[in-house]
Order: structure tokens, then C-alpha cells, then sequence
């Protein structure tokens, strides 16, 4: 991976990050994108333009898939797939708990990961072939071997309220057989949290793609796995993920199994 793009990536994502941390305690104006569960404010369209007008910048003929926009197709056969904001009720309640995901997709495949956390000031790289690290710290999974001692972390969809695969049943039979389990409203963090050894594993039914490009990058280079609900390879367009430290993954996908058929 050339450095300039590595570069521009970590520009971007750490000054969108400063931006929404500086604005946290504003007001916010909430508007709802289909369902009541599913926030957006202005400052999600505010740090993705700044995301997407510094990649454009330097990378013009690269195509952008990002959350509030959605895609614009380039002629590099590159993507980049951002998420601007993840945790965006947080943000909208003034949680201190959201980061900001882009990532570098090309011939279908995540080369590049950024995810930075204003909060904690915790910016984490991931390029294929050449690891993870945490403020330029080599990260890996947890070594955690069974369930029973695992921290695992869920959330739940959108249409929570409206379908009955809301994951409801799948988060309370892994609470009573994982040490606990964990909902803090970003996917973004979690997968990140997974690559730093802090959580064993991790599911959730239904995400999009700028929730997980980044981040499954950051699992995988860190020592650890991510799969769908089957155990079958991860699909960006739908993402439905089981990510763990590997040790645990088949006693994930058993329970899945178990509740789901
Ligand atoms: P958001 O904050 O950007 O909206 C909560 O479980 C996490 O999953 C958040 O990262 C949220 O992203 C994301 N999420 C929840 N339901 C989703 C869905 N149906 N599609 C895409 N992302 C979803
Ligand atoms: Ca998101």
C-alpha cells in the first residue's frame, strides 16, 4: 500500500473525528432515516464531506461508498468505504462511545483500514499483510479460549421493532452462556476493540457495509476471524458477522445455529 493513501486516510478520519468530538455537546438537530431507530443529525453529513471532499482531493478517480451519500462510481476499479460516524444515537445523546471508519477497497477486496476514536484519542490502522496497530502499537486478538470466560459484544437492527429476527433471542443465549455480553452502539468500535485483544467476539444480524469494511480488515490482520452467521466468508454488500479471536469462533457459530436452525 502506497503511504499516500494510508496517510490521507488517517488525515481524514482524525479530523472528522475532531470535529464531531468538538461539536458533541451541541444541539443537535435528529432527523429519522426510515424507521424511529435509525438517527441521523447533521453532523454525520458535516464529517463525511469532509471525509469525501479530502479523498477526493488526492484520489479522483477513486469510487466512494459512504453512509449519508451512498456511491459514486470511479474509474480506478478503487472504492473507498466510509462511515462517518458510527454510533450516531450515542452521538445524538451526547455518549461519548462513536469513531469514524474509512476504508480502501480495490478488486473487491479491503486493503486499508482507519478507524479513529476522538474520545480516547485511539486511532487504528490496518493494511493487508502487514497487521494492526493501535497508536502505532502491533495489536492481536485475545488468547481466550472458551465461551465461558469470553466478553462478547452485540447490536441490534434498525427494524428492531418491527421484525421478529431482531437478534433478541440470539443476545439472551449468549448472555447466559458468555461472561457477558456488551451493546454499546458501534459496530465501528467493537470490530476495533475485537483486533485489541479487549473483546473475544462479537455478531450482529444486519450492518452495511462502511460498519464493517474497516474494521474486518483489522481483525483479521490482528490474528483473528470473521465470517457470516454460517461461517461462511464475510459478504461486504450485506453484512451479517461473527468476528472473534478464532479460538472462540466455532462455539459462536454453534450457538447461532442452535438458536436460529
Ligand atoms: P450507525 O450508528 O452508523 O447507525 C448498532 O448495533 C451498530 O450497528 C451501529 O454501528 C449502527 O450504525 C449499526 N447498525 C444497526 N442496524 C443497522 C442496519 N440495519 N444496517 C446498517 N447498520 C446498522
Ligand atoms: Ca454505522
Amino acid at each position: 500500500m502506497a503511504s499516500l493513501e494510508r496517510r490521507v486516510a488517517i488525515g481524514a478520519a482524525q479530523a472528522a473525528g475532531r470535529l464531531l468530538r468538538s461539536e458533541l455537546h451541541g444541539s443537535r438537530r435528529i432527523a429519522y432515516k426510515g424507521t424511529p431507530t435509525n438517527l441521523v443529525t447533521e453532523m454525520d453529513a458535516r464529517a463525511e464531506e469532509l471525509i469525501v471532499g479530502r479523498l477526493g482531493d488526492a484520489f479522483p478517480e477513486d469510487g466512494v461508498l459512504a453512509e449519508e451519500r451512498g456511491a459514486a462510481a470511479g474509474r480506478s476499479g478503487r472504492r473507498w468505504i466510509i462511515d462517518p460516524l458510527d454510533g450516531t444515537t450515542n452521538y445524538a445523546h451526547g455518549v461519548p462511545i462513536f469513531a469514524v471508519s474509512v476504508a480502501l477497497e480495490a478488486a473487491g477486496r479491503v486493503d486499508l483500514g482507519v478507524v479513529f476514536d476522538p474520545n480516547l484519542d485511539e486511532l487504528y490502522v490496518a493494511e493487508r499483510g502487514c497487521g494492526t496497530t493501535l497508536n502505532d502499537r502491533r495489536l492481536a486478538v485475545s488468547s481466550t479460549a472458551t465461551l465461558d470466560a469470553s466478553l462478547l459484544a452485540t447490536g441490534f437492527p434498525y427494524d428492531i421493532r418491527e421484525t421478529a429476527d431482531n437478534n433478541l433471542r440470539e443476545y439472551a443465549a449468549f448472555s447466559v452462556r458468555a461472561r457477558a455480553v456488551r451493546r454499546m452502539g458501534s459496530a465501528v468500535l467493537y470490530l476495533a476493540w475485537l483486533a485489541a485483544g479487549r473483546l473475544d467476539g462479537y455478531w450482529e444480524l444486519r450492518l452495511g457495509p462502511w460498519d464493517v469494511a474497516a474494521g474486518s480488515l483489522m481483525i483479521t490482520e490482528a490474528g483473528g476471524q470473521v465470517t457470516d452467521l454460517a461461517g461462511d466468508a464475510l459478504d461486504l454488500d450485506a453484512p451479517a458477522v461473527v468476528a472473534s479471536n478464532g479460538r472462540i469462533h466455532a462455539a459462536l457459530l454453534a450457538v447461532l445455529k442452535e438458536i436460529r436452525g
